[in-house]
């Protein structure tokens, strides 16, 4: 390779030179997150979904070391397909990048780099946080530091609820991190509506979302993340009492076979995958296209606002 610079898909390069809404997709959600062959059919409706609402999907990942914004459909259907994919997370990139390996960004890594690449807004389904038995393990996901130091709009169902929940909303308010709800002000639990704690702003619509972001940019104080949380509606959550079960079941596996480290998240989610029957599989794909949609009708509102006021 002969230089290491990032690559832009070809759409999403002539989105962001005209300022056209663009939304920044994780692929660790499509290599590690959800079970083959569902993975990439399930990649490419995130990005028909950011389409259908108006604006360009540019899915970020790292093919033979280059790190692409707006991976083409041959490059999203190699990460999705092929051994090896290696998890990144932001302290990764360049050491990846130089062994010219394939890699799949974390929340923590596609934030970072779509804010270099100038992109605004970013749909996932749920952030990593601060896991159970931190106390002991410190197991906390760089996604929460990497959102206290990065300027963008993070669109997700909360943290997963194989989290300590309570913890992680500590953390985000320690970081800086603002978090609000969507259309609510008790913090989603990823497949559960409900995560179990209250939050202290609930905004009603993408032009709102919009106002946030403005004014964070203008005043010019607040260089870290805005959390957006959009719920699941309740009949669409995955059956709490299922849910409790697979959990507990769930981390008793994770303490037998010994998994620690950026293996426990895909493990935990797997097992929800395999011990509900695909049950958690589809709530995952519906919570995720969700916040495509909303996080593409952010970009629209970002974007209109820009093309309003120029200052
Ligand atoms: N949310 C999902 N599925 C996922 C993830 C989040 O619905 O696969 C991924 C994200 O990429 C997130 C990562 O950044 O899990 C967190 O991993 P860790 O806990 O190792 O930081
Ligand atoms: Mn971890």
């Amino acid at each position: 390779m002969t230089n290491f610079h990032i690559r832009y898909g070809a759409e999403v390069a002539e989105a962001l030179r005209d300022a056209r809404p663009v939304v920044a997709l994780e692929s660790t959600i499509v290599s590690h997150g959800l079970p083959r062959p569902e993975n990439l059919r399930v990649a490419r409706q995130i990005e028909a979904t950011v389409r259908a609402a108006g604006a360009v999907p540019a899915t970020i990942g790292m093919v033979g070391g280059a790190l692409v914004v707006g991976l083409d459909d041959a490059q999203l259907t190699r990460l999705a397909t092929v051994d090896g994919v290696v998890k990144l997370s932001v302290r990764d990139l360049a050491v990846a990048a130089a062994a010219g390996a394939d890699g799949a960004t974390t929340v923590a890594a596609t934030s970072a780099v779509a804010a270099a690449a100038g992109i605004g807004v970013f749909a996932t389904g749920g952030l990593g946080g601060v896991h159970r038995e931190a106390s002991q393990t410190f197991d906390e996901s760089a996604d929460l530091t990497t959102l206290a130091r990065t300027p963008i709009a993070v669109v997700c169902a909360g943290v997963k609820s194989i989290l300590d929940v309570g913890a992680t909303l500590e953390r985000l308010e320690t970081l800086g991190v603002g978090v609000v709800g969507y259309r609510t002000r008790r913090f989603p639990g990823f497949y559960l509506t409900d995560g179990g704690f209250d939050l202290d702003w609930s905004i009603e619509s993408p032009e709102q979302v919009a106002d946030v972001l403005a004014a964070r940019a203008q005043h010019g104080v607040h260089a870290g993340a805005l959390i957006v949380a959009n719920p699941l509606p309740a009949d669409e959550q995955l059956d709490p009492a299922l849910h409790d079960r697979t959990l507990a079941d769930g981390l008793a596996r994770l303490e037998r076979d010994g998994i620690t480290g950026k293996a426990v998240t895909p493990y935990l989610l797997a097992h929800f995958h395999s011990a509900t029957e695909g049950a958690s599989l589809t709530v995952n794909v519906r919570i995720i296209l969700r916040n495509a949609d909303l996080a593409a009708r952010i970009a629209v509102a970002a974007a209109a606002r820009r093309t309003d006021d120029p200052a």
